[in-house]
């Protein structure tokens, strides 16, 4: 199967998220956006008249006939396809409950940059973003963090849903990773008391094909047209 992603072609954002998995399991996959005439075939699909079902938003996947949107309701068709999914439904429930969180994590990371308005310039809700990210780095980043920590320690094995590795524990690698670009200063104050989620950001990198995948261009760099943005007055005090 030759997977499509549907992605907007010049920054990480929630596609990312699905290129990890794809990447990882060394897929074959096209990243259409990516490609030449890509941005059209991909605006056809959001403001044409078909399919029946328009995903409202990318990231979306085409899969054969199915046309999948919202990143985690891709991850929990590829997850089993791609061997990031454990086998029991409970378990697999276990792993979309997850990657549920993670998308409410990386809403909240948005909103740090844009809390009133995406079509605004964050230049225009600066004020509003100071508030925001300061709230979110005092109050909601130690909560998803000690979540994710406790959840590794009540598994007591390497990956947040058992000894293998799943789709959300390479979305938690990309959280990690995000957050460190964009918040370094709070990252750094933090990370010590979250040692297993360190820990699990470095296996995952460590795993082969993403860490070729992360060494090589197909890798788009963090910047400051995607989620996770560095803007210094954001970030924690000096
Ligand atoms: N809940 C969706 C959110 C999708 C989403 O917000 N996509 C962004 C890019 S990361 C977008 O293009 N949004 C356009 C819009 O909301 O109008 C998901 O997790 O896939």
């Amino acid at each position: 199967m030759r997977y499509e992603l549907y992605y907007w072609p010049s920054i990480q954002g929630r596609g990312e998220f699905v290129r990890l998995a794809l990447e990882d399991a060394g897929a074959d996959y096209v990243d259409v956006a990516r490609r030449p005439r890509g941005m059209a075939a991909m605006t056809r699909l959001l403001e044409g008249r078909s399919p029946r079902l328009p995903p409202f938003a990318p990231p979306f996947l085409r899969a054969g006939e199915l046309l999948i949107a919202q990143t985690a309701n891709i991850l929990l068709y590829l997850g089993p396809r791609l061997g990031l999914a454990p086998r029991s439904e409970a378990a697999r429930l276990r792993v979309h409950q997850l990657q549920l969180t993670v998308a409410d994590w990386v809403a909240e990371v948005h909103d740090t940059h844009h809390p009133i308005a995406s079509s605004l310039h964050y230049e225009e809700q600066k004020r509003e973003a100071r508030r925001r990210a300061a709230s979110f780095l005092a109050e909601r980043l130690p909560k998803f963090l000690g979540y994710f920590e406790e959840v590794l320690a009540r598994g007591g094995q390497a990956h947040l849903a058992g000894k293998a590795a799943s789709y959300a524990d390479l979305s938690l690698f990309q959280m990690v990773a995000g957050l460190r670009y964009a918040f370094p200063r709070a990252m750094a104050g933090l990370e010590s008391r979250y040692p297993r989620v360190v820990a699990l950001h470095d296996r995952v990198a460590a795993r082969p094909r993403l860490a070729r995948y992360l060494a090589s261009r197909r890798r788009l760099r963090f910047s400051r047209q995607g989620i996770f943005r560095h803007y210094p007055e954001l970030d924690r005090p000096k």
